[in-house]
This record gives structure tokens, C-alpha cells and sequence, in this order.
């Protein structure tokens, strides 16, 4: 099918992605966007633009409607997904071909297929693909479900059949857990996916996960190329991915890459595809599930094969043969890829949002940034907090390494806080280094917030007080040009406070640094801290949070309210519970308090920084 013009339903950094490709091919772009993005480079980089909607992605980015609207009034003859969002929608895909619209994507029967795990698990069996030994069948009785998972033997893993990607998902290690698993797994089923069917597997533990990325095209032939590891995970978010895998060897990849062969085969798939596999410390692999669509990690591959697989998918769509046969393929090199977050990683990973307000990716032999931001953008709490992704290729993995923790150094976003020094940890710890990184890895080590240095501080304190000094005569700060008095600079991070003594203009490191009203973000030794000038601030009473006033962390959802005035808490109690971008957090008294009033009600929507229980210290209580 032949097409001129490709619509990107998808936002930031992908969609960007695919429209350089797109663009280098000659075709027309069209970018969607949200009120949230009109002003995102996405949007700039596109041929022409369409609003769909408000920020709300169901209003939005998640609208077939829209998004089929958009394509109707811009005349885009092809449609492609991006990942997330509508990517793995069957009547999405459907959607678009009804429509006459080009999808650039499987076909909606090839979704379908893998979009309930015991359907593919079955298919998957007839087709020859290894799978985890497990039960994938109709009798969804408790009884018949406790039976079967101890003729599989524990561990076991109990699996929503609509669910995916870790979601809906529980590890049973005692037969005393099995009954409770199988309820409670069914009832977070049945509300997050609107289907309680379940699977039950055979728990393969310290496994790594290693995915096969396949490719098809409308005339029977179906290639893959080479895996990637993506074991380095967190709460089934993919944090550290590469190619090849450090665990798998030629033979071993001729072996996965057939039966991921077998699997897009047995689907009838067209387009880029992966199938990811479990692979154990013996060497045993299982089918886990397939994702029927481009995903995040694709560059690694796209490092070691010198393939743009953005470029394969639209010849693909267009009917064209692949470009490359399984014997025409040779990798080189390795490649690492790490996903940089607008989160704390030091401060359980909340979610960050806020402007941008310096940005320098790196540049550097062997090293890519995807990404879509600019100064100026805000991160906003409506969508996936991803900034970039940071991917480095070398000759060999420890050169791909190396340069990795390099480019992230050299990376700097100042503005909402970035996992950024949490990445370069990882990619230094010992076992990632060695090659031994399993799913098992980000639960075993701790990762605890760094110290703040004191050249930090001091350095955060002297280009306060240069900036004040520019604003002010300098015999305001107490500052002489013949005989400098110290001056003292009182500095703040979170609750810690610091009296700074800044003696002149003294030299300032070329380091990254931000003046935003009373606080200074600096960048130091890959650490960027924001500090708080507090010199002419009133002293600091109690401790944030211990003033009585539980206060929102973030932006987001109430969703449960545990308490009500006259309740007598206890320190460390959870009286709220906030969801903020999917994540639930569970906000807890700092003291033992008599609650005096809830400000909020279940469901509401709440902004940073919003008081939503107001206490008075328990005398009583102590
Ligand atoms: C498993 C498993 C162990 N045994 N299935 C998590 C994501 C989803 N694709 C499947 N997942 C797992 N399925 C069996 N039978 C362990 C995981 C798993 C995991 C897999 C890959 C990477 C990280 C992981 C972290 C926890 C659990």
C-alpha cells in the first residue's frame, strides 16, 4: 500500500524519532498534540499540525476518535503509533485500516493474538515456542487453579491473562499464600483489566530477561535481529537495556531467534515486533509475551545492526520485501542504552515534574540522544516522565560502558530533579560491569542518596551571592574590593540547612548552574542539587511536615483517605493515599497528632504542595 503523508500518534521523543525518518524518506509529517505539547519539538519539527485535545490522555493521545479525526483533516494517508498509548489497540489498528489509513504496525488479528496470555501461551505451544510449564486453561475454578499450581510445584507465578508487562502479576513461594494469591490476584484483575482470567506458571527465578526483535514483511519472510537484555528492571520498568546480551552466545542466539521466528510466524505478523523470553542461569529460555509494536529500547539494536528500524517498518507498510536477509546480517560492536527519568531516584522515585530549564545532552564518538524536550518545556504530571534516552556504542560492551557513564556526565538537566547520578551507579556497580546484572539485581543492591559536598554547598553559596552582588552595591552584601568580609550565606536542601561564609568574587567553576528566584541548581560531579537560599528567610522551626499540615508531595489523585477529624494517628501512619503518573504513594503522619481537619475528598484531583490533613501535635499520644 503506498502513502505520502504519516501521522505520528504519539507525543516527545518518539514521535520525534519516527519523523526524522520518516522526513529523510521523503514522506509529509503530521504531529498530534495536546495542549500540554503545543509548544513541545515535536510539534516545531513536524510538516503540519493537528490539536486533538485537552492534556488528559483519554481526551487526547488515547482517542481513536480524535486521532482518526486528525488524520481525516490533515490528509494523512498512513498512521504510525509510536509505542504506549494506542500502539497494541487492535480496534485501533482496525480503526485505521477501515479508515483507508495506512497502519504501520501488525495486522489487528496479529494484536489480537497476543493480546490475552492464554491464548498466545496456547498458540505458542502449537507452534513449537518454548514456554514457561503452566496452566493456560478454561477451568478458572479456585479449586481447579490451587490444584494445578501445585502439580506445577512452587514458586509459582499467578498471571492475569489480559495483564502485561509485570502488571497484575504475584510470586506464590508458600502453599499457605496460593488460595489468597489466586483471590486477590483475580479481584486486581477483574478491576484493572475488566477480565479475572488467570495463568499460572512455574516461577523461573534469578532468570535474566532477554527479548528477540523480529521483523516481517507482507511476503512471507520473517527475520530477527539479535536480542536485548533488558534485565536491569524496576517495579517492571525497563532501566538498562543492550545488545547483545552479555549471557548469550551464537549458538544460543541462532536457538532464540528461531523460536522467535516461530512465534511472529505462527501470528501471521507483519512489521517490527519482540518477543521477549525468560532466560535462565542454565541456559533455558521461555516465551514470556510478545509485543506487537516498535519499543522504547530499539536503538540498542539499531547501534549493532547499522539498521534504522524506523525505516524498515515504513517499507514494510508499503509493501516493500525486507530489506536484508537472516544471512545478510552481521552485529557490531555492543550498545547500552539507559532511560533518563524525571524522578528522585534517591526519594522512592517520585515522579518529578516542572520546567526545564538548562539542557545539554551529550555529544561523543559512538554516543545517540533521543529525546524531546528544550529549555522552556515543562515536565508535566499528565504523561510518562521519561527526558531521553541515552545510548552508547563501542567496539566491545566495556567501551560501550565507558562511554555511557561518560555521555550521562556530560548530561545535564537542570530543573526537575533526574535519575541521572542513580544510572551512572548502576552502570558502575561491579556485577553490571561484569556482565552479571539478572532481573534479580535493583532488589538486591541499595542505592542510598549521595552526600552533598562541601564544595557543592560552597559553590552553590558563592554564585548566590555573585548574583546578589549583581543586583545590589556590593557594600549591601558587606562585600570591600580591598579587604573582603566574609559574607554569610545561609543555604538549605530539603531539611538541612548549612551557613556559608562567601569571601569575594571568588573564581567559579565552569560548572552547569541555575538561578530561579531564591534557589540555585548546581551541577557538580554528575550530582545536581537545588538549593534554597534561606539568608533572609525567618529560621527554620520544625522539621517540613511535622508542622502539623500533611501536605501533597507531587501533583496528583486522592485516592483513599484514611482518617477523619478526631482520629488519633501515630507517627508513620498512612493517612492518604496519592496517585501520581500510575504510582501510588502512601503519605504518613510525622507525628503522633490529633487530626483536626481533612482538607480533600476521595477522588479529587490535588496540586503540589496542597495541605490536605491538618493535625495538632498528641500529648496524649506520646
Ligand atoms: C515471570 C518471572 C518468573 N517466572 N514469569 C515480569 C514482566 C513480565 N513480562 C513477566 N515478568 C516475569 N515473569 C515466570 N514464570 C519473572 C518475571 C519478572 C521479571 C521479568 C523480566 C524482568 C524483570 C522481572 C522482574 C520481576 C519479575
Amino acid at each position: 500500500m503506498s502513502f505520502s503523508k504519516v501521522l505520528v500518534a504519539n507525543r516527545g521523543e518518539i514521535a520525534w524519532r519516527v519523523m526524522r525518518t520518516a522526513k529523510a524518506m521523503g514522506y509529509r509529517t503530521v504531529a498530534v498534540y495536546s495542549d500540554a505539547d503545543r509548544d513541545a519539538p515535536h510539534v516545531a519539527f513536524a510538516d503540519e499540525v493537528v490539536r486533538i485535545g485537552p492534556s488528559p490522555v483519554g481526551e487526547s493521545y488515547l482517542s481513536i476518535d480524535r486521532i482518526l479525526e486528525a488524520a481525516h483533516k490533515s490528509g494523512a494517508d498512513a498512521v504510525h503509533p509510536g509505542y504506549g498509548f494506542l500502539s497494541e489497540n487492535e480496534a485501533f489498528a482496525a480503526a485505521c485500516e477501515k479508515a483507508g489509513l495506512a497502519f504501520i504496525g501488525p495486522p489487528p488479528s496479529a494484536i489480537a493474538a497476543m493480546g490475552n496470555k492464554a491464548a498466545a501461551k496456547r498458540r505458542m505451544i502449537d507452534a513449537g515456542v518454548p514456554c514457561v510449564p503452566g496452566y493456560q486453561g478454561a477451568d478458572q475454578g479456585d479449586a481447579n487453579l490451587e490444584k494445578e499450581a501445585r502439580k506445577i510445584g512452587l514458586p509459582v507465578m499467578v498471571k492475569a491473562a489480559a495483564g502485561g508487562g509485570g502488571r497484575g502479576m504475584r510470586l506464590v513461594e508458600r502453599d499457605a499464600d496460593l488460595v489468597e494469591a489466586i483471590r486477590t490476584a483475580r479481584t486486581e484483575a477483574e478491576s484493572a483489566f475488566g477480565s479475572g482470567e488467570l495463568i499460572l506458571e512455574k516461577a523461573v527465578v534469578d532468570a535474566r530477561h532477554v527479548e528477540i526483535q523480529v521483523f516481517a514483511d507482507a511476503h512471507g519472510n520473517v527475520i530477527h535481529l539479535g536480542e536485548r537484555d533488558c534485565s536491569v528492571q524496576r517495579r517492571h520498568q525497563k532501566v538498562i537495556e543492550e545488545a547483545p546480551s552479555p549471557a548469550v552466545d551464537a549458538d544460543l542466539r541462532r536457538r532464540m531467534g528461531a523460536a522467535a521466528v516461530a512465534a511472529a510466524r505462527a501470528i501471521g505478523y507483519r512489521g517490527a515486533g519482540t518477543v521477549e523470553f525468560l532466560l535462565g542461569a542454565d541456559e533455558a529460555f521461555y516465551f514470556l509475551e510478545m509485543n506487537t509494536r516498535l519499543q522504547v529500547e530499539h536503538p540498542v539494536t539499531e547501534a549493532i545492526t547499522g539498521q534504522d528500524l524506523v525505516a524498515w517498518q515504513l517499507k514494510v507498510a508499503a509493501g516493500e520485501k525486507l530489506p536484508l536477509t537472516q544471512e545478510q546480517f552481521a552485529f557490531n560492536g555492543h550498545a547500552i542504552e539507559v532511560r533518563l527519568y524525571a524522578e528522585d531516584a534517591y526519594a522512592g522515585f517520585l515522579p518529578q515534574t516542572g520546567r526545564i530549564d538548562f539542557w545539554r545532552p551529550a555529544t561523543g564518538a559512538g554516543v545517540r540522544i533521543d529525546h524531546g524536550i528544550r529549555v522552556g518545556l515543562t515536565i508535566s504530571p499528565f504523561y510518562d516522565p521519561m527526558i531521553a534516552k541515552v545510548i552508547a556504542h563501542g567496539g566491545t560492551r566495556e567501551e560501550a560502558r565507558t562511554r555511557l557513564v561518560q555521555a550521562l556526565r556530560e548530561t545535564v538537566v537542570l530543573g526537575p530533579v533526574t535519575n541521572r547520578h542513580f544510572l551512572i551507579r548502576l552502570l558502575e556497580h561491579p556485577e553490571f560491569a561484569a556482565g552479571k546484572a539478572t532481573t534479580a539485581f535493583l532488589g538486591k543492591h541499595e542505592f542510598p542518596a549521595p552526600a552533598i559536598s562541601d564544595a557543592h554547598w560552597q559553590l552553590a553559596a558563592a554564585l548566590l551571592w555573585q548574583q546578589s552582588a549583581e543586583r545590589y552595591p556590593v557594600t549591601l552584601r558587606g562585600w570591600r574590593n580591598s579587604n573582603p568580609e566574609p559574607t554569610p550565606v545561609r543555604l538549605a536542601v530539603g531539611n538541612t540547612e548549612r551557613l556559608l561564609q562567601v569571601t569575594g568574587p571568588e573564581k567559579i567553576e565552569p560548572v552547569p548552574f541555575h538561578i530561579d528566584g531564591d534557589d540555585v541548581i548546581v551541577d557538580l560531579d554528575a550530582l545536581t542539587i537545588r538549593f534554597t537560599d534561606k539568608t533572609y528567610a525567618p529560621p527554620a522551626t520544625a522539621a517540613a511536615g511535622s508542622d502539623g499540615k500533611l501536605r501533597a508531595p507531587m501533583d496528583g489523585k486522592i485516592v483513599a483517605i484514611n482518617v477523619a477529624a478526631g482520629d488519633t494517628v501515630t507517627k508513620g501512619q498512612t493517612l492518604i493515599v496519592l496517585e501520581a503518573m500510575k504510582i501510588q504513594h502512601q503519605l504518613k503522619a510525622a507525628l503522633d497528632a490529633k487530626v483536626e481537619s481533612v482538607a480533600v475528598k476521595e477522588g479529587q484531583q490535588v496540586s503540589n504542595r496542597a495541605i490536605l490533613v491538618t493535625m495538632a501535635a498528641d500529648a496524649a499520644a506520646h
